[in-house]
């Protein structure tokens, strides 16, 4: 049964009907009308506090969003995944990511497959690599111990490695040394290598398909410089690993199946980090840690698929994105974790809300009449406070933001964290209720500077409050992002889970590459723009171009 366009849904027209109305109004007056707003609009979910009363909407408008979500039948598409339906139809695949989460001894099978018990063999592996890594059973080619791993990917194969690594750094092995190399530049790799001694250094080649120019180029290049060192092709066996779906093209490189670990084409690469693309964060953080943050996904994944959508902290975040996207027109949603851990939480985030949502054609291929996903971007507080929040509380643009703060630092150091903790708060504050005319004056402030130091306020924010930041917890968050996005993609009737936009990309590159490697002088093809700068950069190359040479 096909859905009714967005804008003709029932619930989505009675918001557009009620929008001047609510937008006009400011959240000073939400606040100053119910006293109870602040505890009355938010939930707790696995030690997770959701505060979302600073979001301009009231309770007609809340209620109207959840019927939105109940009529573009978020609870049907989300029983739909967790059950293996190929609701990814572009690629015609299941979408999975719960089953990687899932406790040993259930169940979820997908033609004919029963996947939870192919993921706990694949995890147990892990965990038997992972531990004679860690305990210095597994040797490398001179017999030492492993003491580097470098993990090699792009994309969805790195993002979340490095993310995670970052993150979870306190409970990291401090003697084991973790880098990430991602770029084609080969800056990336070799800054990377600096330093590192060869026969102690693991390659983790990570990349789903491995089939990716990136992800090659820089595996082929570690393979040349571990070789060049250890003078022994034969050493790639102790110190190259491969995270895939495809063992042909693993045994093609060179590494030995049996240092291969799966996973399947129906985990997308922006939600792999619980496959086997963790291997480095279970080297780092450990096993057992590493159940707790899938357990904390776990966690998340239940109340998603079980809470009554008034109660269901993804469904919320997911409609109050669509009210601030669609019916407010905000393009830009900041995320600021006030938590130096999670300083890669943005880079993640933006990959998987833009990869998901940057849509432009509904499930059948209909180009959509409204706006789809939003930018996101972010900066770890109080960082960003001292350079783009100018615009966040004076600009002309309206942005939604994202605080995520925890009551405990790992490292705990003086009156720090609860100066770091109290612009959580503050901003939040100033975001939603600015200051006034009659304020700014009160304060003293002369006539003709009045206008400069007032701020209109009314700028929506998430606030989202852990006890302190642990694999579990950053697991739970990791997943409320994840549904959001699924709730947002159902209601926006896209395919959250294709990514053509970025396939285009490398076909283009690789049509260019060789009138750039060749060493004659090509025949060129393209623009006028394109060919003129294969021309310059060719001339540079040779360092026969002068300054002002066109
Ligand atoms: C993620 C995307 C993309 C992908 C990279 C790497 O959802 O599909 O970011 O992860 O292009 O792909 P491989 O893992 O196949 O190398």
């Amino acid at each position: 049964m096909t859905l009714t366009p967005l804008r003709q849904r029932r619930a989505y027209r009675a918001l557009d009907e009620r929008l001047e109305d609510v937008a006009d109004r400011h959240l000073r007056d939400f606040f100053a009308q119910d006293p109870s707003r602040g505890t009355r609009l938010r939930e707790v979910v696995e030690g997770i506090y959701f505060d979302y009363s600073k979001n301009r909407v009231d309770d007609t408008t809340l209620r109207l969003l959840l019927d939105l979500a109940t009529e573009s039948r978020v609870g049907e598409r989300r029983d739909a995944m967790f059950a293996g339906e190929h609701i990814n139809v572009s690629e015609d695949r299941a979408v999975l990511h719960v089953a990687l989460r899932s406790p040993r001894g259930t169940s979820l099978m997908v033609d004919g497959v029963d996947v939870v018990s192919e993921v706990h063999a694949v995890l147990e592996r892990m965990s038997h690599f992972a531990d004679a890594l860690r305990s210095g059973t597994w040797r490398g080619h001179t017999g030492k111990a492993i003491v580097n791993v470098v993990n090699i990917g792009i994309g969805g194969s790195d993002l979340g490695p490095v993310m995670a690594y970052e993150a979870l750094r306190h409970y990291a092995r401090r003697d084991l040394t973790f880098r990430f190399v991602s770029n084609v530049d080969a800056t990336d790799l070799v800054e990377a290598l600096d330093g590192l001694v060869a026969d102690e250094t693991l390659f983790i080649i990570s990349s789903k398909t491995f089939g990716t120019l990136e992800t090659l180029t820089n595996a082929h290049s570690a393979r040349d410089w571990l070789v060049a060192r250890l003078g022994d092709e034969a050493a790639v066996a102790r110190h190259f690993v491969a995270v895939s779906t495809n063992a042909a093209r693993v045994a093609d490189f060179g590494i030995d199946p049996q240092n291969m670990f799966g996973f399947w084409d129906w985990v997308g690469g922006r939600y792999s980090l619980d496959s086997a693309i963790g291997l480095s964060t279970m080297i780092a953080i450990g096993p057992e840690d590493f159940s707790q943050f899938l357990a904390g996904m776990h966690a998340i994944d239940e109340h998603f698929r079980t809470a009554p959508f008034e109660h269901n902290v993804p469904v919320l975040m997911g409609v109050l994105g669509v009210w601030n996207r669609n019916f407010l027109g905000c393009a830009t949603v900041g995320v600021m974790p006030y938590e130096q851990y999670l300083k890669r939480l943005p880079a993640y985030l933006q990959q998987l809300t833009m990869e998901s949502n940057g849509k432009h054609v509904d499930l059948d291929g209909n180009v959509v009449d409204y706006a789809t996903g939003p930018v996101y971007w972010g900066e770890p507080g109080t960082n960003g406070q001292h350079s783009f929040y100018q615009l966040l509380h004076q600009g002309t643009s309206v942005v939604p933001v994202d605080l995520i703060g925890f009551a405990r630092s790992l490292n705990p150091v003086g009156e720090h964290h609860d100066l770091l903790s109290a612009n959580i708060f503050a901003q939040a504050q100033a975001l939603a209720f600015g200051r006034t005319d009659d304020e700014v004056r009160a304060e003293g402030t002369p006539e003709h500077l009045v206008a400069h130091r007032v701020m209109a306020g009314n700028r929506p924010t998430n606030v989202f409050l852990a006890e302190v930041l642990t694999p579990r917890v950053l697991g739970s968050l990791l997943a409320l992002y994840e549904h959001a996005v699924f709730v947002q993609g159902t209601i926006w009737g896209v395919d959250s889970f294709d990514q053509w936009g970025v396939e285009l990309g490398k076909e283009m590159a690789a049509t260019i590459y060789p009138a750039l490697s060749s060493p004659s002088d090509p025949v060129l093809t393209h623009d006028s723009s394109t060919n003129a700068l294969i021309t310059h950069y060719r001339a540079l190359k040779r360092n026969e171009a002068t300054r002002d040479d066109v």
